[in-house]
């Protein structure tokens, strides 16, 4: 398909500048040298030792043996694309940040990723989401480095590695893989109840979202934002997705893994490739300093949130996705984004996870990107220039010309010269600090499950009970003991809850507990939030025999929806119709799986195989379970009705296309029709 280039990117020349076209050249050596042969290695005769002389062979073996990098220590697996940002200039009261400003477009990249899992591991696991976003502002780079929940495991940043050594495979076997249901991590949460919040975050279906293009991003700290007056204002940023947030089922997840392991990155390649750019619109939650003790939790505590209903999102501007990678290696490998790397205007509060982040992110690049001039690598060059006397190291590459390379100096006029603030300098926020040394934890940051409860208390039934079932599975993984901890750290949060897992777990269910709270945000319910139907992707199982007209009358219709589908048959090649219709086929019935599409449309075929239907029937018996919606007609109408599934809802079956589609399309936008009985 045809790339789709947009405007915004065409700014981000000092990318592009970088960008090699190796198709239709001359084979050259890395020093330019074209070379006659590049199948064979250099040899004493046809049948004798290679020479070492063989300077081609050397040069390529070196480079193949070196070709690996570390992989990061967490967020290892992520895909990227590049996007452009614009401003509505909502925030412009608060913050002096160009890039804020109205009608500012800024080119952007962004990387989503998994935690836990290594760089080839399975995306549909079960795991907090990275969502980071680097803007090329013409101030420098600001990087905006989001998880898709809003609140963290622990309270302060010492605490990271053993977090992380916790929920990484156990070191004596490297078992289990990019999951958390093991016996480290669980003894962690259970001795570490600041993980209470983001544990039941992470057994809910957020930790399972169904696309890149359909998850919110958290900055999860408190961040400040400074206008032209150097007046402060405590900020929770947050990406929104403009196609609402919406999850996978769990059962739906786990066979995805095995049978498409890049699910989620290829949902955005393909969207993006397709034109259907993915859109977020950054919010933002507004807290004037004055109002820093008004809340019933700590600020600076990023186990907790601001409920979206006692501070509203302000929307301030909206990003688009709009191009994918060249090369994933040399941009979403290579890319190096840091929480601290902000630009005028924007600056940070003492939440001391924030603290311990600002100080990880370019230590880990000097290992993973083997050196200090890891800025200087395309992906992570500033649009707006770097002077400064910062030379040599590992591999170099701006050819600095001045001999001058320190200050103070006359030599150079005092120059690369500092800036003053009222002229776009950076100066940090003037906060007053002060307070005894010591190694502790607030009194304010002791309460760990209030808001655990409130997360709890605003979840609907169905998403109680996938919560439920996640805990079940995850500490059915584990040993008793650490079963029994952890149903007493859950039963803090609500005893029904831990009563239920207890019971799964064949535990003591518990006979006290429960954090006393009816308190609920709506905001945090994925039921209350907005549904389309756009490119939504439909199976559609189809054979020799149909009608034509009225196939093709759905083809249209789908691709107006702006859907996507794919035609599912038997064997490769192409189906033909009735009246002459051909239509070719995507895929079979091995080469695809049902829990890849978001629907089905059974048409079949008059004359279809026993195989045909037997695998039909398992491409409907998934979608059903889990919940989807099942369009028919034709011969499809009689495979349901066989499988007693006609009745139920999101079942959309008739004889006549003009009267399936809209409420085909509005079942489809439904989602998942959680009030199916089981068949
Ligand atoms: Fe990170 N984190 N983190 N993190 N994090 C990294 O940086 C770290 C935290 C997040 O796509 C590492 O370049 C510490 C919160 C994302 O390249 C490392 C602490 C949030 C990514 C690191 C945290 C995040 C990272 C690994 C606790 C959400 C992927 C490689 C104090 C707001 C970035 C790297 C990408 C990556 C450290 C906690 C988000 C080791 C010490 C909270 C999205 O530096």
């Amino acid at each position: 398909m045809e790339r789709n280039n947009d405007s915004g990117n065409k700014k981000h020349e000092q990318l592009d500048q970088f960008r090699t076209e190796d198709e239709g050249k001359d084979l050259t050596t890395n020093q330019g040298l074209r070379m006659s042969e590049d199948e064979f290695s250099l040899k004493a005769g046809e049948r004798g030792p290679t020479l070492m002389e063989d300077f081609h062979f050397r040069e390529k073996m070196t480079h193949f043996d070196h070709e690996r990098i570390p992989e990061r220590v967490v967020h290892a697996r992520g895909f990227g694309a590049h996007g452009e940002f614009e401003a509505y200039g909502t925030a412009e009261p608060y913050t002096k940040a160009g890039f804020l400003k109205k009608g500012k477009k800024t080119p952007v990249f962004v990387r989503f990723s998994t935690v836990n899992g290594f760089r080839g591991s399975n995306e549909t696991v079960r795991d907090v989401r990275g969502f980071s976003t680097k803007f090329y502002t013409e101030e420098g780079n600001y990087d905006f480095v989001a998880n898709n929940m809003p609140v963290f495991f622990i309270q302060d940043a010492i605490k990271f590695p053993d977090l992380v050594h916790s929920f990484k495979p156990e070191p004596k076997n490297e078992i289990p893989q990019a999951t958390n249901a093991h016996n480290t991590f669980w003894d962690f949460h259970a001795n570490n109840t600041e993980s209470a919040h983001l544990g039941i975050w992470a057994m809910s279906d957020r930790a399972v979202p169904r696309s890149f293009r359909m998850m919110e991003g958290f900055g999860v700290h408190t961040f400040r934002f400074v206008n032209d007056e150097g007046k402060g204002t405590f900020v929770k940023l947050h990406w929104k997705p403009k196609l609402g947030v919406h999850s996978l089922v769990w059962e739906e997840a786990q066979m995805i893994a095995g049978n498409d392991p890049d699910f989620n990155r290829k949902d955005l390649y393909d969207a993006i490739e397709a034109g259907n750019y993915p859109e977020y619109e950054l919010g933002v939650q507004l807290i004037p300093e004055e109002d820093e003790f008004k809340f019933d939790f700590d600020l600076l505590d990023p186990t907790k949130l601001v409920p979206e209903e006692e501070v509203p999102v302000t929307l301030i501007g909206k990003m688009t996705l709009n191009r994918n990678t060249d090369n994933h290696f040399a941009e979403t490998e290579q890319v190096a984004f840091h929480p601290g790397h902000i630009v005028p205007g924007i600056d940070f509060s003492n939440d001391p996870l924030l603290q311990g982040r600002l100080f990880s992110y370019t230590d880990t690049q000097l290992t993973r990107l083997g050196g200090p001039n890891f800025h200087e690598i395309p992906i992570n060059r500033a649009v707006s220039g770097v002077h400064n006397n910062q030379r040599e190291g590992m591999h170099r590459m701006d050819i600095n010309t001045s001999n001058v390379a320190y200050h103070n100096n006359s030599l150079a006029d005092n120059t690369p010269k500092t800036v003053p603030a009222e002229e776009g300098g950076f100066e940090p926020y003037q906060e007053q600090v002060g307070g005894k040394k010591v190694r502790a934890r607030s009194e304010s940051f002791k309460d760990h499950y209030s808001q655990a409860k409130l997360f709890w208390n605003s979840m609907n039934d169905v998403e109680k009970k996938h919560i439920v079932a996640a805990y079940s599975f995850e500490l059915g993984k584990c040993d008793m003991p650490i079963r029994e901890m952890n149903v007493k750290v859950i039963a803090n949060i609500d005893l029904e809850m831990a009563q239920k897992v207890a019971k799964n777990l064949g535990v003591e269910p518990p006979t006290e507990g429960g954090f006393d709270s009816t308190k609920s945000s709506p905001a945090l319910s994925q039921e209350n939030t907005v549904k389309f139907p756009d490119t939504r992707k439909v199976g559609v199982i189809l054979a020799d025999g149909f009608d034509g007209q009225e196939v093709n009358m759905l083809l249209d219709q789908l691709t107006a929806a702006k859907m996507s589908y794919e035609v599912v048959n038997e064997h490769q090649g192409t189906v033909k119709g009735t009246d002459g219709t051909e239509i070719t086929v995507d895929y079979t019935f091995t080469t695809t799986d049902a829990v890849l599409y978001d629907t089905l449309f059974l048409i079949g075929g008059p004359d279809v195989s026993k195989m045909f239907k037997k695998e039909t029937s398992k491409f409907v018996e998934k979608t059903f379970d889990h919940y989807k919606t099942i369009g028919a007609t034709q011969h499809g109408i009689q495979w349901l009705e066989e499988a007693d599934m006609l009745n139920q809802p999101g079942i959309v079956a008739g004889e006549k296309m003009a009267d399936l589609i809209t409420p085909y399309i509005e079942a489809v936008t439904v989602d998942r029709h959680w009030n199916r009985e089981v068949v």
